[in-house]
């Protein structure tokens, strides 16, 4: 089923009248962003009328994710001056990491805090993944093939948490359905994604829980992980994906705050059950999801470090009244 809402049109005459495309996704990319941006990739991969590439500022990538179709096309610059950019899932044109002042842009995403940002803006809040927006928008003019399907169910799987988030419905599983039928084989992307992480990975998943602490009334927990953690354990941020849902899965949390000491700031993951986490992440500059929201602190913000970055993020909760609210 179509969705005749959606600009199908506009887009095949931006691309049409392209003749380069440069396909960005946010700093610090997760499996949706780089899923999204290669399965598009991959539409194009083949057409020897138009030059594609696939870039990415953050030069630390996933690697877990390297079983994508075209991974090791990502590079970390841009090679065409004049292109369309395409983004994916990504809320503010800075997140994308380089100047596109002028440039034009289809700006392909899903969260509600997008800033609209492109010359041509398609942005489902409702939908669970880029890749789903992604999927509905080109499945119509163009052909979804098996590289394709493959890195739009992986950004889809991973942004549902295996299918378990609020943002799951009927709908949800009728893509998944269509991506299968297109070629994506479920039981390979599962174990390619679930089970190829690295060592780090789990060490400072062990510092971090040392870690934990519980606040208000256990509804909130709090963890964090130092630079002389990372050092220790040779984490990369993508290591570090997933850390604060450990905390959210305890029965009395509501809230679950991970806070990691990197060399440009301190970064806030925020998770919640129901709360509206993003209205924290917006108080500070970020953005997100009403579940999965975040944002940095830089050294200036926060000079006495870790702990007092994280005080005022609690402060922010009990502020903005969101653990009435819930
Ligand atoms: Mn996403």
């Amino acid at each position: 089923m179509l969705n005749e809402n959606l600009p199908y049109a506009e887009v095949r005459d931006k691309i049409d009248h392209a003749e380069s495309i440069t396909i960005l996704s946010h700093l610090n990319p997760d499996a949706d962003a780089l899923g999204t941006a290669l399965g598009i990739y991959a539409l194009f991969a083949k057409d020897k009328s138009k030059k594609v590439e696939v870039v990415n500022a953050s030069i630390d990538l996933p690697q877990h994710l390297d079983f994508l179709p075209y991974f090791k096309k990502i590079k970390h610059h841009m090679d065409y001056s004049q292109s369309l950019i395409i983004s994916c899932d990504c809320g503010s044109i800075d997140r994308l990491g380089f100047n596109l002042s002028g440039r034009d842009i289809l700006n392909i995403d899903h969260h509600q805090s997008n800033t609209h940002y492109g010359t041509l803006n398609v942005i489902l809040p409702q939908y669970a993944s880029s890749s789903q927006v992604a999927f509905e928008l080109f499945k119509k003019n163009y052909v979804i093939n098996a590289e394709a399907a493959t890195c739009f169910y992986t950004a889809l799987l991973s942004d549902t948490r295996y299918f378990t988030t609020s943002s799951v419905n009927e709908k949800v599983f009728s893509v998944a359905q269509e991506l299968v039928s297109r070629g994506a084989h479920p039981d390979t992307i599962s174990r390619n994604f679930t089970q190829r992480r690295p060592l780090s990975s789990l060490r400072i998943l062990e510092k971090a829980l040392t870690s934990l602490s519980l606040t208000q009334d256990a509804q909130v927990a709090t963890l964090m992980v130092s630079k002389k953690d990372i050092d220790a354990t040779g984490a990369t941020v993508p290591d570090m994906e997933g850390i604060a849902d450990y905390a959210r899965s305890l029965a009395t949390v509501e809230v679950a705050l991970f806070a990691m000491e990197l060399d440009d700031g301190i970064r806030i993951s925020l998770r919640s059950k129901n709360t509206d986490v993003s209205k924290v992440a917006e108080a500070f500059g970020g953005g997100g999801h009403k579940v999965a929201a975040g944002f940095t602190f830089t050294y200036n913000d926060c000079q006495s470090g870790l702990e007092e970055c994280v005080n005022k993020v609690l402060q922010k909760i009990i502020e903005l009244g969101l653990l009435d609210e819930k």
